[in-house]
C-alpha cells in the first residue's frame, strides 16, 4: 500500500469529505508497515475495500412542528463493514451532520468494535436535525418519522443502532417504539434502551466509565496513579458525565466541563451533586454550560474558551471531533500534562494527535478509549439474545475486563521502544482482526 496514492484517489473522489479523509489517513499511515508485510492483503485489495462503505442509505425525513409547519431533514445510515458481526453504531442528531462526518464515524466504529473483542461490525447514522430548542412532541415526531424509513434496514442480526450526540435514552425510546410497531417484533435491535424494555444496566455510564478504566491502565503502565490527579473534561453531556463520575470515584479531581458557550473551571472539583447538576443542565435542552457558575459561584465561567488552557494532569476530550487543536496541544504540553485521552471520536485534530505522539506524551485515540460505550451495547445485545438481564456488577466487571483487553492490544501492537504509540496500537490491532475476517470470507 502506498498511502499517498490511496489518499489522493480518495481526495479526488470525495473532495469535500475532510473528516473522512482525516480518519482514513490516520489509519492507513498506522497500518501501512504491517500491510506491506502481507502481499495477500494487497492482492485482495483489503484497504480499497475497507474505505468504501458496504452501503450508504440516505432518505428524506418529513416532520411537523408544534405550529403545524412541515420540515424536511436528511436521514442517513452508513453500513460500513460487517466482516466480524452485524452493523453496530450510534445515531447522531446534530445540525453539523453530513456524509463526511458519518463516514468517518462509521469507519472508526469498524476498528473500535473489533477492539472490543465482541462480534460487531461498524456503522453510523443520523440526521442534520438538531434537538436544541425543539419541544418533546417535535422530537418524538422526528424520531418516529426517521424510523418510518430506516426500520427495514435494521434487525438484531442485521444492524443495531444506539445513541450518539443528540440521541439519548429519550430518542432511543421513541425510535425503538416505532421500530417495534413496524416490525411487530420485540428484539434487541437498539441498544441504550430503557431499563424496563431490554436496556442494560450501566449503558448510560459505560463510555465514561470505560474511558477512565482505560486511562487508569495507561497511567499504571507508566507507574502513575489516577488518584490525586487533576482532570480537564470538555462537554457536559452523557459521556462527560460518566467520565466525571468515574474519575471522581477513582480519586481524581475534575476541574472543568464545557459547552458551545465556553467552559467552567471549578477549583473545588466537580463532584457529588455538581455531577448530578450536569444532567439537569443537559435536560434544559439549551446546550449552555454557563449556568453552572451561577449555581456554584466559586466556579468561574470563561466565555468562548476551551478548557485546554488550564494546567491539569489529565485532559479528556468528551464533546465532539476535532475539539482539541495543535495550539491546545502545545498549551497542554507547556503546562506539563501527563496524559491526554480522546473520549469523543477523533477528539484531536490530526496535527494535535501527531504532536502528542512525536513528543512522546501519553496519548490514546477515541477508538480505544471510548470503546466501552459500544462494548456495553454489545453486552446489552447478549442479554437481549438470552432474554435475561445482568446485574450492574456483572456488566461493570465485563466492561472492566474489555477495557483492560483493549489496553493490552494497544501495548502489543503499539510498542515503540520505551514509548507506547496507542494510535498505532489501536489502529493495527483493530485492522488486523477485520482484515483477517475479510480474507477468510473471500472478495465480497
Ligand atoms: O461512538 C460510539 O461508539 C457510540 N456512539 C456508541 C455506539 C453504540 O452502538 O453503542
Amino acid at each position: 500500500m502506498i498511502v499517498s496514492e490511496i489518499l489522493s484517489e480518495l481526495q479526488e473522489k470525495h473532495p469535500g469529505e475532510q473528516e473522512f479523509l482525516q480518519a482514513v489517513k490516520e489509519v492507513s499511515l498506522s497500518v501501512a508497515p504491517v500491510y506491506n508485510l502481507h502481499p495477500e492483503f494487497e492482492k485482495a485489495r483489503i484497504i480499497e475495500r475497507l474505505i468504501e462503505p458496504d452501503r450508504i442509505l440516505t432518505f428524506r425525513v418529513v416532520w411537523e412542528d408544534d405550529s403545524g409547519e412541515l420540515h424536511v431533514n436528511r436521514g442517513y445510515r452508513v453500513q460500513f463493514n460487517n466482516a466480524i458481526g452485524p452493523y453496530k453504531g450510534g445515531i447522531r442528531f446534530h445540525a453539523s451532520v453530513n456524509l463526511s462526518i458519518l463516514k468517518f464515524l462509521g469507519f472508526e466504529q469498524t476498528f473500535k468494535n473489533a477492539l472490543t473483542t465482541l462480534p460487531m461490525g461498524g456503522a453510523k447514522g443520523g440526521s442534520d436535525f438538531s434537538t436544541r430548542g425543539k419541544s418533546e412532541a417535535e422530537i418524538r415526531r422526528f424520531c418516529q418519522a426517521f424510523m418510518l424509513e430506516l426500520w427495514r434496514n435494521l434487525g438484531p442480526d442485521q444492524d443495531i443502532p444506539a445513541g450518539d450526540i443528540g440521541v439519548g435514552g429519550r430518542e432511543v425510546g421513541y425510535m425503538f417504539g416505532m421500530y417495534k410497531k413496524l416490525s411487530r417484533e420485540h428484539t434487541g435491535t437498539f441498544t441504550g434502551k430503557g431499563l424496563t424494555f431490554g436496556g442494560s444496566l450501566l449503558r448510560p455510564e459505560a463510555t465514561g466509565f470505560g474511558a477512565l478504566y482505560f486511562v487508569k491502565q495507561m497511567l499504571l503502565d507508566r507507574q502513575m496513579e489516577l488518584a490525586g490527579k487533576t482532570v480537564a473534561i470538555s462537554g457536559f453531556g452523557n459521556v462527560a458525565w460518566g467520565a466525571a463520575l468515574k474519575a471522581t470515584q477513582l480519586g481524581a479531581k475534575v476541574v472543568t466541563i464545557s459547552g458551545p458557550d465556553g467552559y467552567v473551571y471549578d477549583a473545588d472539583g466537580i463532584c457529588g451533586d455538581k455531577i448530578d447538576f450536569m444532567l439537569d443542565l443537559r435536560a434544559t435542552g439549551n446546550d449552555i454550560v454557563a449556568p453552572y457558575a451561577d449555581k456554584y459561584p466559586r466556579a468561574k465561567f470563561y466565555a468562548g474558551k476551551k478548557p485546554w488552557e488550564c494546567p491539569v494532569d489529565i485532559a479528556l476530550t468528551c464533546a465532539t471531533q476535532n475539539e482539541l487543536d495543535i495550539h491546545d496541544a502545545e498549551m497542554l504540553i507547556d503546562n506539563h500534562v501527563k496524559c491526554v485521552a480522546e473520549v469523543s471520536n477523533m477528539g484531536c485534530t490530526a496535527d494535535a494527535s501527531e504532536f502528542f505522539v512525536q513528543n512522546h506524551i501519553l496519548f490514546a485515540p477515541g477508538k480505544a478509549v471510548n470503546a466501552g460505550g459500544v462494548a456495553t451495547s454489545g453486552l446489552e445485545m447478549s442479554q437481549n439474545a438470552m432474554h435475561l438481564s445482568w446485574s450492574a456488577e456483572e456488566v461493570d466487571q465485563r466492561l472492566h475486563h474489555i477495557m483492560n483487553s483493549i489496553h493490552q492490544q494497544c501495548l502489543e501492537y503499539g510498542r515503540e521502544g520505551d514509548y507506547i504509540n496507542y494510535v498505532k496500537g489501536a489502529n493495527v490491532a483493530g485492522f488486523m482482526k477485520v482484515a483477517n475476517a475479510m480474507m477468510e470470507q473471500g472478495p465480497i
